[in-house]
């Protein structure tokens, strides 16, 4: 079994559907939260300057959330089986992770941290309302770890936002009450982001 170590900082963002589709798979690996304080002096160890980053065994520092998530996904069969089946679990995530870009860059802008950061309110509200979004029926893919994931923050912030979205509560339902995911969720530190 291989071992990783994934690099974040000390919140859910990018990296928490890392974190769950290991806990889903059950592979055990090191969470290494950085401080913000501590990125300058961190930060050109990193492939492209940012984080989520998954070391691999060899030492290799792999970045880019979505291509981590594909790689998790395909190793531990994530994915569903057809092509067909895979394309819409990308496509689904795909649409997920935009929505969760336009937010973090939102996120670290309001607080006054990193670059290229631009205000992506509007942006996200108006993706979760054009969103058509209909899942598979297989017990857990990554695409519904992926909306969990990307959307818990915003759900926090607005506890209405799936109030005229029955199938996505469904859907928040559904993985938030899968067993690993639950018991996941119960033992993970608390952080407000
Ligand atoms: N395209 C990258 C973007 C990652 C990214 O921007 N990460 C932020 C944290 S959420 C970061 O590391 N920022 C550090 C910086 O910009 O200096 C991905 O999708 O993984």
């Amino acid at each position: 079994m291989p071992h990783y170590t994934l690099y974040y900082f000390n919140g859910r963002g990018r990296a928490e559907i890392c974190r769950m589709m290991f806990a889903v798979a059950g592979i055990a690996y090191d969470d290494r939260r950085l401080e913000f304080d501590d990125w300058e002096a961190y930060k050109n160890g990193f492939p492209g300057w940012c984080v989520p980053a998954l070391e691999m065994e060899d030492g290799y520092m792999m970045p880019e959330t979505m291509a981590i998530c594909r790689y998790l996904a395909r190793e531990y069969d994530f994915y569903g089986g057809a092509h067909l089946e895979m394309m819409r679990c990308d496509y689904i995530s795909d649409c997920l992770y935009e929505i969760m870009d336009d937010y973090m860059r939102y996120f670290h802008w309001q607080n006054g941290r990193f670059r290229n950061n631009t205000a992506g309110s509007e942006i996200m509200a108006k993706d979760i309302e054009c969103s058509d979004m209909r899942y598979p029926a297989y017990d857990m893919m990554w695409c519904d770890m992926m909306f969990y994931c990307c959307l818990e923050t915003p759900f926090m912030d607005d506890p209405a936002l799936f109030d005229n979205f029955p199938m996505l509560r469904a859907l928040w339902s559904r993985v938030g009450h899968h067993p690993r995911i639950f018991n996941y969720l119960t033992r993970r530190p608390y952080c407000d982001w």
